[in-house]
């Protein structure tokens, strides 16, 4: 299989960790975003979707990180990321969805360049922005989790999908400098989860294209 990714991207950063915690090799096709190489021609030949991740297996190319992680499940169900019962699987993805459905996509790279130029916001603008969507999101989480973390998931007693959205997230919290103290279950989960195996090989300081 081959991933296009981009070392910072949280998209594609949870696809790695879904990779490792199976146990599937890959080979990293890196795309750099800085130079806006998803825009070029000769990607959008191949994600005409114009972000990472992008993942070929097959010959195919699916885009999409919560569509590529459910393939990866389905294909290669041990060791899961999805609980057996349905109630329980749904819970999961609910959780999974805030972060890359509320959060991820109003904190998007090009949603932050389209602040800047044409809207004329400057970096003060766009930060308070990042941080406003961060902390709202994460208040209901951080609620949720106080009812179903067992300290080290968000939900239950295993690694599952919203684990897996939320470690990229909260890297990326801290990259733009928000202020995580408000949310100490997530961050106690997100602690634990970057020590396990999985995480720590799909970071991004680890990643062949990070400088
Ligand atoms: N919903 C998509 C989001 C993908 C996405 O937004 N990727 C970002 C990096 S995290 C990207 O490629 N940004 C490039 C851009 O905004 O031009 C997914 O989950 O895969």
């Amino acid at each position: 299989m081959k991933l296009y990714t981009y070392y910072r991207s949280s998209a594609a950063y949870r696809v790695r960790i879904a990779l490792h915690f199976k146990g599937l090799a890959y080979e990293a096709m890196p795309v750099d975003l800085r130079l806006g190489a998803q825009r070029r021609t000769e990607y959008l030949a191949l994600n005409p979707q114009g972000l990472v991740p992008a993942l070929e297996d097959d010959s195919a190319l699916l885009a999409q990180s919560l569509a590529i992680i459910e393939y990866l499940e389905e294909t290669h169900p041990d060791p899961p990321l999805l609980p057996g019962a349905p109630l329980e699987r749904a819970q999961v993805r609910s959780l999974a969805l805030a972060i890359a459905c509320d959060l991820h996509p109003l904190n998007n790279l090009r949603v932050l360049n389209y602040l800047r130029s044409p809207l004329g916001h400057d970096e003060v603008a766009v930060n308070a922005w990042y941080r406003h969507w961060v902390a709202q999101v994460f208040q209901g989480l951080e609620s949720v989790a106080r009812r179903s973390s067992d300290g080290r998931h968000l939900l239950g007693e295993s690694v599952t999908l919203a684990d897996v959205c939320l470690v990229p997230q909260l890297f990326n919290a801290r990259r733009f400098g928000c202020d995580l103290s408000p949310f100490p279950i997530l961050t106690a989960i997100g602690a634990h989860l970057e020590g396990l195996d999985a995480f720590a090989r799909a970071a991004p300081a680890l990643q062949p294209d990070a400088p």
